[in-house]
C-alpha cells in the first residue's frame, strides 16, 4: 500500500525530471506542477494508476511537429514564422485543441496548452484527446492579404498532421473566424477533400456550429454561476471584472450582462477600460471584431462613464466577480490581494492558467470560489466537440439546441469537479477537483489500451 506521502515524493520527483528533460519551458513546468501536486491522493488510493509509466507518459507529448512558416508582406519582403504542433494525447479521441498566434508562442507555452487541453477535454466528457499549436506569427497589423498568405503557407504544412479523426484545430489567441476560414480553405484546395470536421470554428454557413464563438464566455459564466449556487448566491446585480477584449471576454460580458451582472471592464495589451455604467458591447464588438481596433477608443467614444487607464489591469477595480480572460498568469499575488481586499467572491478563469500558483493560493487562502480553465472554460472545446458531431451527421443544430448542451455540460463539470473534491477530502476545491477528475478519465482509457 502506497502511502500519500511516499507518493507525493515519487510525483516530485518526476517533477525534477521534467523540468530537467524540457529545459527553458517555464509555462510547461506550471502545467505540469499545478497537476501534478494535486494527483497524491488519486494515485495512493488507486494503485493501479501509480503503476510505473502511467504519469511519465501522460506528461510526453505522443507526437511534437515543428515547422518553418515563410510567407510574403504586402511590400513583397519574405518573413520566417515557426509553427507548431502539439500532439499530446489521444487515448479519448482525435487530438483537439486550438491554434495560438502570438509572438510570445514557443514549444513551452504550446505545451503547456497542449496538457492543459488533455485534462479539460475528459472534462467535458465527450471523445476528444489534447492538442494545440500555433505560431510566433503576430496578426496585429497586418492586412487581411498577409494574414491569408500567412494562414495559407501554414496549413502547406499542417495539414498532413491533421484530419477529422486524426486532429482537429480550432481558434485560441490570435485565430478567430477570419483565420479559420482561410486554413480550411487552404485544406480543401491541397487535399481536394470536403472534410468539415477537420477544424471546429468554422463560419456557420459552412460547417461552423452556432454558439461556438460564444461557447467558451457563456460557459464560464455558467460555471461561475454554478460556483456561486453552492454558496447560495447568483449572478443577479453582482459587479465584474472581466480581463480582455476579444472572443472570450466579449462572450463572457454577454452572458454576465443577460444574466443581471454588471460587467464593468475588458482590457487588451495596452491598458483597460473602467465603465460604471457597464460594457456596452455595441461599441465593443464594433471596435473589437469590425475594426481591430484598441480599447482606448472605447473609453473615447462611449462618454463621461468610461475612462481608460493606461498600462493598468482591471483587478484594482472592486467587484464580486473576477473573471481574468486574455493570458496566461495576467493576474499574480499582488492582483489577488487587491481582489481579495475588495471582497470578491469568486474568480473564474475564462483564459488557460491567468492565475499564477502563488495567486491561486492566496485566494482560495482567503475562502473564494476558484474555478480552474480546466472546468471553467471547457465550454469553447466542448461546443467544438458538438461541431464535430453536427459535422459527422453531415446536419446542424439550432441555436437553442447548442446552448441546452452547453448548460448541460457545464453543470455536470461542476457537479464532477464538486464531487472529486470531496471524496479526496478537499471540499470546494475545483483545482484538485478538476485535475483528479479528468485525470481518472485519461488514466482509465489509458491503462485499458495499454504501453503506446
Ligand atoms: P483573442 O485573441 O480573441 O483575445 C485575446 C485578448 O487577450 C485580447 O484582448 C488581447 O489583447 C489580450 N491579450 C493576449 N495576450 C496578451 C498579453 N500577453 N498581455 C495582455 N493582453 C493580452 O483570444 P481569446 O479570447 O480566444 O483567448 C483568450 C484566452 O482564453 C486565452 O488564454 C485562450 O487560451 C483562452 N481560451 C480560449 C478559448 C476559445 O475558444 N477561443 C477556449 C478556452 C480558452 P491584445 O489584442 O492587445 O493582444
Ligand atoms: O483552450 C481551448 O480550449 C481552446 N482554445 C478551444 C479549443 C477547441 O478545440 O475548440
Amino acid at each position: 500500500m502506497t502511502t500519500r506521502s511516499e507518493t507525493r515524493t515519487a510525483l516530485d520527483h518526476l517533477l525534477t525530471e521534467i523540468e530537467h528533460r524540457n529545459p527553458a519551458q517555464p509555462e510547461f513546468h506550471q502545467a505540469a506542477h499545478e497537476v501534478l501536486e494535486t494527483l497524491a491522493p488519486v494515485l495512493a488510493a488507486r494503485p493501479e494508476y501509480a503503476e510505473p509509466g502511467l504519469v511519465e507518459r501522460l506528461v510526453e507529448p505522443e507526437r511534437q511537429v515543428l515547422f518553418r512558416v515563410p510567407w510574403q508582406d504586402d511590400q513583397g519582403r519574405v518573413r520566417v514564422n515557426r509553427g507548431f504542433r502539439v500532439e499530446f494525447n489521444s487515448a479519448l479521441g482525435p487530438y483537439k485543441g486550438g491554434l495560438r498566434f502570438h509572438p510570445s508562442v514557443n514549444l513551452g507555452v504550446i505545451k503547456f496548452l497542449g496538457f492543459e487541453q488533455i485534462f479539460k477535454n475528459a472534462l467535458t466528457g465527450l471523445g476528444i484527446g489534447g492538442g494545440k499549436g500555433g505560431s510566433d506569427f503576430d496578426p496585429h497589423g497586418r492586412s487581411d492579404a498577409e494574414v491569408m498568405r500567412f494562414c495559407q503557407s501554414f496549413m502547406t504544412e499542417l495539414y498532413r498532421h491533421i484530419g477529422e479523426h486524426t486532429d482537429v484545430p480550432a481558434g485560441d489567441i490570435g485565430v478567430g473566424g477570419r483565420e479559420i476560414g482561410y486554413l480550411f480553405g487552404q485544406y480543401r484546395r491541397i487535399t481536394n477533400r470536403w472534410e468539415a470536421g477537420v477544424l471546429t470554428g468554422k463560419g456557420a454557413g459552412w460547417g461552423g456550429s452556432l454558439i461556438r464563438p460564444e461557447a467558451t464566455g457563456y460557459g464560464n459564466v455558467l460555471f461561475a454561476a454554478a460556483m456561486l449556487r453552492e454558496r447560495g448566491e447568483d449572478l443577479e446585480g453582482q459587479t465584474a471584472v472581466v480581463s480582455g477584449s476579444g472572443n472570450v471576454a466579449i462572450y463572457t460580458i454577454e452572458k454576465l450582462t443577460a444574466l443581471g451582472a454588471n460587467a464593468v471592464t475588458c482590457s487588451d495589451s495596452s491598458g483597460y477600460v473602467v465603465d460604471e455604467k457597464g460594457i456596452d458591447l455595441d461599441l465593443l464588438k464594433q471596435i473589437k471584431e469590425v475594426e481591430r481596433g484598441r480599447v482606448d477608443s472605447y473609453a473615447e467614444r462611449r462618454g463621461a462613464s468610461a475612462r481608460f487607464v493606461p498600462g493598468g489591469r482591471v483587478w484594482e477595480v472592486p467587484a464580486d466577480l473576477a473573471l481574468p480572460s486574455a493570458t496566461q498568469n495576467e493576474l499574480d499575488e499582488n492582483d489577488a490581494t487587491a481582489l481579495i481586499r475588495n471582497g470578491v467572491k469568486a474568480v473564474s478563469e475564462g483564459a488557460n492558467m491567468p492565475t499564477t500558483p502563488e495567486a491561486v493560493h492566496l485566494l482560495q487562502q482567503a475562502g473564494v470560489a476558484f474555478g480552474p480553465g480546466k472546468a471553467a472554460n471547457a465550454g469553447g472545446v466542448a461546443v467544438s466537440a458538438l461541431e464535430m458531431a453536427q459535422n459527422h451527421a453531415r446536419t446542424s443544430w439550432t441555436s437553442a439546441r447548442v446552448e441546452e448542451e452547453l448548460a448541460e455540460i457545464m453543470t455536470s463539470i461542476h457537479t464532477t469537479c464538486h464531487e472529486t473534491a470531496e471524496r479526496y477530502d478537499a471540499p470546494g476545491d475545483y483545482v484538485t477537483g478538476a485535475n483528479i477528475a479528468g485525470f481518472e478519465r485519461v488514466a482509465d482509457a489509458m491503462l485499458a489500451q495499454g504501453v503506446i
